[in-house]
C-alpha cells in the first residue's frame, strides 16, 4: 500500500506503461495502513491478537497439516500430495501475506527469519519455468484429480492454478512492501510471466475458475509498472461469458456457468451471483480495472451488481452469501437465518471490493457497507481467543436439534481453511481503511483512535482521532499542520447509521426515524456544514491543536427487513451504532427462541467491561414464550432479554441464538419445539 512510485524506484523499474493501459487510477486514494498507528480500544486488541495468536496458529498449522510438507515434496518432486484440496497452498501464502502486514507494523526478527524460510521452500517448489501448483508438481503423471492431466486443463471448472497464483501474487507485494525483500515478489514474477506468456489475446484463453489472479495481477502491475500484468488481468475478465459448453437455459448454477460468473461477458452482468467468494474477487477486479483503464462499461456493470447485493442479497449482519449449497449467493430477497452460509471469506471480499466502490466513487455508501461488514458478519468469524473461526455465520441457532442446519460453534481449522488465513491478512491491513484522499480532501471513513501522518494538499498534517467507538458516537480529531496552518478539506463520514438510514437500500429500514442529529464542534463552537455524499465537509485553514468533535446519535434502534424477506416478516433485529445485536441462549434462560420483543419493548444500553473483553449489551423487559410441562399449552412470561453484539456470540459454548425477534407470537418459529427453558446447550 506504499506509494507505488517509492517501489517503482524501490525496484529500479520503469514507470512507463507501454501497451493499452492508460495511466489513471482510482481517483481517491487509501491512506496506507503504515502511515496510521492505532491506539484504539476496540481494534487494536484485535489486531494484537491476530499478530499474538492467529498468524503464529495458523503458520503452526500450516505445518501440522502438511500444507507445509506439500511444497517440500514437490521441490524433492517425490511423494504423493498429502492435503485434500490443491488450493491448499494458498494458506501459505494468505498467512505470508498477513505476517507482512503485521511485520511492517511489529517488526519480530524471528518472524522475519520464519518467512523467509517458507519462501525458500514455496521457491523450491516452483519449476524452472514459473510454474507453481504443488497438486501437480509433487507428481506430474499423477497430479491431484482436479487438476487434469495437463497445466490448465481444468482450470475453468476444477484446477485452481490461477487462484493459487492470485494468493501468491498478493502475498508476494505484501511480502516486498513490508520488507523490501524481493525473494517473494521473484518467485510470483516468474510465475505472473509464464501466466501471461501462455494467455493472452492470440494465445490461450480461459475465465480462471476461482477468481483473485485478476486482483493479484493489478497488484504486481501496480509495484513493477508493467502492463502486460494489467493486461492479462483484463484479458482474465474479458474472457468470461465465451465458454459454449454451459446450458443458457438451465436454472442449475453449474449447468449455467453462474457459479462461476462465467454465465455472461462481465460488461453483461448485472447481478451478483454464484460462488460468493470468487465473485466478490471478480467484482472487486472489475472495480481495480475499471480504475486503470477507465472502462466505463465495466464500471457501469460493477455498480450494476453492487446495488442488487445491497438490495437484495445481503443480510442484516453485512453477511453475502446466503446458500450452503455452492457457497452462493441466493436469490434476491433469499435470506434464511438459520441456514445463512455468509462464508467468513466474503465478508473479507466484501470488504475489498466495497473499499474500492469507495475509491471509484468517493460515496460514503460504500463505507457504510463495509462497516456493518466489519464490525458484525466478519468478525464474527474469529472467536475472542483469536484461533477459532466460524466458516459460516449464521443468524439463528434454533435449537439443539437445528444444528446440523450450520455451525454452532468455531472450530480451529478446516479442511479446506481458506477463512482463518483470510482473516490473518486482513486484520493487519486494517489502518489502511480509516482515511482516504483526493487532492484537498482528506476522508475520515473509519472511527478508530490512533495517529495518522499525511500529507494533504502538500501540507504535512498529524492527524490525531480518539472516540470509544462503537460503543459510543462521540468522535474527536485533532489537527496538527507541521506548519502554522493547512488548508485542506476533512470531509467525516456521517454513518448511513446516523442519517435513519440502515442500508442504502430499502433491504433493511429503521422503525422510526430518529429525531436526534449529529452535531459538529470545531474548538468547542458548534459548525454547520455541508453534506456531501454521506460526508460532513470541514473546509478550513486548519491551525495546531484544533479540535473537531462530532457526536453520532447512539440510539437503540429497530430494524426492520423489506417484506420480501421472507424469514424475517412479522420480526424485529436491535442495532446501536453500528453494531447489530443477537440474543445468546447463555444470558437467556438458556434459550433464544422463545423470545418476543414487542413494539413498546424499552432498552436499555450498558456497557459491561468484563463481559466479552468488554461490550455494550441492551436489556428489555420482554414476553417470553413458554410450554406447559405436558407440551400442550403456551403462555408468556415476563423476562430480561439482554442481547449482547453478534460478533461475540458463540464465545461462551453451544446454544440457541437469534438475531431476527418475532414482534409478536403469530411470528415465533419454535412454538414446535418442545425444548425447555433452561436447555443445557453447551454443558
Ligand atoms: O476454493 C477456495 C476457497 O475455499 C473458496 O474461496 C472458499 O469458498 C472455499 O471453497
Ligand atoms: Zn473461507
Amino acid at each position: 500500500m506504499l506509494s507505488s512510485k517509492f517501489f517503482l524506484l524501490g525496484l529500479g523499474l520503469t514507470a512507463a506503461l507501454p501497451g493499452a493501459a492508460q495511466q489513471s487510477d482510482y481517483p481517491i486514494q487509501a491512506v496506507p495502513f503504515t502511515k496510521v498507528k492505532l491506539t484504539d480500544s476496540f481494534w487494536l486488541p484485535r489486531l494484537k491478537t491476530n499478530t499474538d495468536v492467529t498468524i503464529p496458529a495458523s503458520f503452526a498449522r500450516c505445518e501440522s497439516t502438511n500444507r507445509v510438507k506439500n511444497f517440500e515434496m514437490a521441490a524433492a518432486h517425490s511423494g504423493k500430495f498429502a492435503t485434500t484440496y490443491p488450493f491448499d497452498d494458498t494458506d501459505i501464502y494468505k498467512t505470508i501475506e498477513g505476517a507482512s502486514y503485521s511485520l511492517s507494523v511489529y517488526p519480530d526478527k524471528k518472524l522475519d527469519a520464519y518467512v523467509d524460510e517458507l519462501i525458500k521452500k514455496v521457491g523450491a517448489a516452483q519449476e524452472p519455468d514459473g510454474y507453481l501448483y504443488t497438486a501437480r508438481t509433487i507428481d506430474p503423471a499423477h497430479p491431484h484429480h482436479w487438476a487434469g492431466q495437463e497445466r490448465w486443463e481444468k482450470e475453468r471448472e476444477l484446477s485452481p492454478e490461477h487462484y493459487n497464483a492470485g494468493h501468491l501474487y498478493e502475498a508476494a507485494v505484501a511480502h516486498y512492501e513490508a520488507t523490501g525483500k524481493r525473494n517473494l515478489l521473484d518467485i510470483a514474477l516468474k510465475n505472473a510471466d509464464l501466466v501471461c506468456s501462455v494467455f493472452g489475446p492470440g494465445k490461450r484463453s480461459v475465465a480462471p475458475g476461482h477468481e483473485i489472479v485478476e486482483m493479484g495481477l493489478v497488484r504486481l502491475y501496480r509495484v513493477t509498472g508493467q502492463a502486460k500484468y494489467l493486461n492479462t488481468a483484463k484479458f482474465f475478465l474479458e474472457a468470461r461469458g465465451q465458454y459454449k459448453g454451459y446450458d443458457p437455459k438451465s436454472n442449475d448454477t453449474w449447468k449455467n456457468g453462474s457459479y462461476w460468473q462465467d454465465h455472461k461477458p462481465v460488461v453483461a452482468q448485472t447481478e451478483a451471483v454464484g460462488h460468493a467468494v470468487r465473485a466478490e474477487y471478480l467484482y472487486s477486479a472489475m472495480a481495480d480495472v475499471a480504475a486503470l483503464t477507465g472502462d466505463k462499461p465495466l464500471l457501469a456493470a460493477v455498480d450494476s451488481i453492487w446495488n442488487n447485493m445491497v438490495s437484495k442479497k445481503m443480510y442484516v449482519t453485512g453477511g453475502p452469501g446466503a446458500a450452503g449449497d455452492g457457497e452462493r449467493f441466493g436469490a434476491n430477497y433469499e435470506l434464511p437465518n438459520a441456514t445463512a452460509y455468509n462464508e467468513t471469506c466474503a465478508s473479507v471480499a466484501d470488504v475489498f471490493w466495497n473499499e474500492r466502490m469507495f475509491q471509484l466513487h468517493g460515496d460514503s455508501k460504500y463505507v457504510d457497507v463495509m462497516e456493518k461488514v466489519l464490525y458484525n458478519g466478519l468478525i464474527s468469524g474469529v472467536g475472542l481467543d483469536g484461533k477459532s473461526f466460524f466458516y459460516s455465520n449464521a443468524l439463528q441457532i434454533k435449537s439443539l436439534e437445528s444444528y446440523h442446519d450450520t455451525e454452532p460453534a468455531r472450530s480451529g481449522w478446516f479442511e479446506c481453511s481458506c477463512c482463518p488465513t483470510n482473516l490473518a491478512r486482513l486484520m493487519p491491513a486494517l489502518p489502511g481503511y480509516v482515511y482516504a484522499q483526493k487532492g484537498r480532501s482528506l476522508y475520515a471513513n473509519l472511527f478508530v483512535s490512533g495517529k495518522a501522518d499525511l500529507t494533504v494538499n502538500k501540507h504535512k498534517v498529524q492527524l490525531i482521532q480518539s472516540t470509544n467507538y462503537p460503543w459510543d458516537g462521540g468522535l474527536k480529531f485533532t489537527v496538527d499542520p507541521a506548519q502554522s496552518s493547512a488548508d485542506f478539506d476533512l470531509l467525516v463520514r456521517i454513518p448511513g447509521w446516523a442519517r435513519n438510514e440502515a442500508m442504502p437500500s430499502n433491504l433493511y429500514t429503521f422503525e422510526q426515524p430518529s429525531a436526534q442529529q449529529t452535531t459538529i464542534k470545531v474548538n468547542g463552537k458548534p459548525v454547520t456544514y455541508q453534506m456531501q455524499n454521506g460526508y460532513a465537509v470541514l473546509s478550513r485553514k486548519w491551525r495546531k491543536h484544533d479540535v473537531v468533535e462530532v457526536s453520532l446519535p447512539m440510539e437503540i434502534r429497530r430494524v426492520h427487513a423489506n417484506p420480501l424477506v421472507k424469514d424475517d416478516r412479522g420480526k424485529v433485529a436491535l442495532q446501536r451504532g453500528p453494531v447489530v445485536y443477537c440474543a445468546e441462549w447463555q444470558d437467556n434462560n438458556g434459550k433464544a427462541s422463545n423470545i418476543i420483543v414487542p413494539a413498546d419493548a424499552t432498552f436499555t444500553a450498558a456497557y459491561q467491561p468484563n463481559l466479552l473483553n468488554g461490550v455494550t449489551t441492551l436489556t428489555a423487559t420482554v414476553p417470553v414464550v413458554q410450554l406447559d410441562a405436558s407440551g400442550t399449552s403456551v403462555s408468556t412470561a415476563p423476562r430480561t432479554l439482554t442481547a449482547i453484539p453478534y460478533y461475540a456470540w458463540a464465545n461462551r459454548g453451544k446454544g440457541e441464538m437469534t438475531v431476527w425477534f418475532p414482534e409478536k407470537v403469530t411470528s415465533l418459529d419454535l412454538l414446535s419445539q418442545p425444548t425447555a427453558a433452561g436447555v443445557s446447550a453447551g454443558k
